[in-house]
């Protein structure tokens, strides 16, 4: 075999010129249910260009890299790999361990195609622009329904998010995740910093965990979350990153996380939005999460109600795997482990404090992070 192929695609720029993007073996089939190609892949995002950046315009971008296609295991890569077109913008951010990256800043859709090059299927910004990488300008919602719990449930939390969202003067824009569940995203000014939207995002969940505790909740153990669906604050931590609009999903049939109204969120079937089928959809009706930069809103209600709940002795509750235990965060161990440490602690009597059962356990088993995206 000689030198991998490659074509050069066109690709507008962000003053309005042609970029070539070179995109290597695009015959290779990434989407196996219908045999959508790496090449496929690089077109649909050409044909909804215009929502797919309103995702991820000027964000530093992680690249979550499938190589061999949807069915095969990713790889994160951060940093924008030395070798890149001259073109090519990048945005400096600070992870929680306080080291940096020079991340992908996609400023047009040439550098989604650059990224498709690289085997990335989704996208996944920060919830910052560059123009301040320290405080988001996007509240994120992430709902995911536990093993088992239909996605009839999903829509119901969603509904409930929106109401919430409403009465602390916000508005939110679903999404389907493309994978189980569903994301709603709402524009806040940039003036909080990420431990502060965490900390609104924490008390929206509690707010609908309180309306519907069958169905929703915000607890972050897998063994309290039940069959319910988790409204998982944490991605609102800095360094989390979920699917963007117009993200396509990896699984065989390329589903996408497909902006729509609310009232088609509570109709449509989350299988219909595909690689195949979003971009005639895109075409024939637009973008209906289009209005989301219209209006930047503010957390001041959610951080009030979240002064409320603290008042009344909820504190904080665990933070990713990867982050300092911060201020006011309880054990960062499951509460069964917790238990169990415990009771060793109280038989095995010459164990010191330092090498607790509890602080073992946990090193040794972190909480693994929720699915991204
Ligand atoms: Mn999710």
């Amino acid at each position: 075999m000689g030198a991998s192929p490659f074509i050069e695609l066109d690709a507008p720029g962000v003053d309005g010129e042609t970029v070539a993007v070179r995109l290597s073996n695009p015959d290779k089939v990434f989407f196996p249910a219908r045999g959508e190609t790496k090449l496929d892949l690089a077109r649909y995002y050409l044909a909804v260009a215009d929502g797919a950046l309103r995702g991820v315009r000027e964000r530093p971008t992680v690249l979550k890299r499938y190589p061999d296609g949807a069915t095969a295991e990713p790889f994160f890569q951060k940093r924008v790999p030395p070798k890149h077109p001259d073109w090519l913008e990048t945005v400096r951010v600070t992870f929680p361990s306080g080291r940096h990256a020079d991340e992908l800043c996609p400023v047009d859709i040439a550098h989604v195609i650059w990224a498709v090059n690289l085997g990335c299927l989704d996208l996944n910004p920060w919830a910052v622009r560059r123009s301040d990488v320290d405080h988001p300008d996007e509240l994120r919602v992430d709902l995911d329904p536990q093993p088992g719990v239909p996605y009839s449930t999903v829509q119901s939390v969603a509904a409930q998010v929106r109401e919430v969202l409403e009465e602390h003067g916000l508005v939110g824009f679903p999404k389907t995740s493309g994978s189980r569940g569903i994301h709603v995203n709402s524009r806040i000014e940039a003036r909080w910093d990420f431990t502060e939207c965490r900390r609104a995002a924490l008390a929206l969940a509690r707010a609908v965990e309180r309306r519907v505790p069958d169905l929703a909740t915000s607890k972050w153990w897998k063994e309290e979350r039940g069959d319910r669906v988790l409204i998982d604050y944490n991605q609102n931590a800095r360094d989390r990153t979920v699917a963007s609009a117009y993200s396509v999903r990896a699984n065989p049939e390329g589903r996408v996380s497909c902006p729509v109204t609310w009232d088609e969120l509570m109709e449509a079937d989350p299988a219909d939005f595909t690689i195949a089928t979003v971009p005639a959809r895109f075409a024939s009706i637009g973008d209906p999460g289009a209005a989301i930069d219209d209006v930047a809103h503010s957390l001041e209600q959610l951080l009030e109600l979240a002064a409320r709940d603290e008042a009344e002795g909820l504190g904080d509750e665990p933070w990713p795997p990867h982050f300092a235990k911060q201020e006011g965060e309880g054990a960062r161990v499951a509460p069964s482990r917790a238990k169990k440490a415990i009771a060793a602690k109280t038989k095995t009597a010459r164990k010191s404090p330092g090498t607790s059962a509890a602080k073992k356990s946990a090193k040794r088993s972190p909480p693994k992070p929720s699915e991204q995206g």
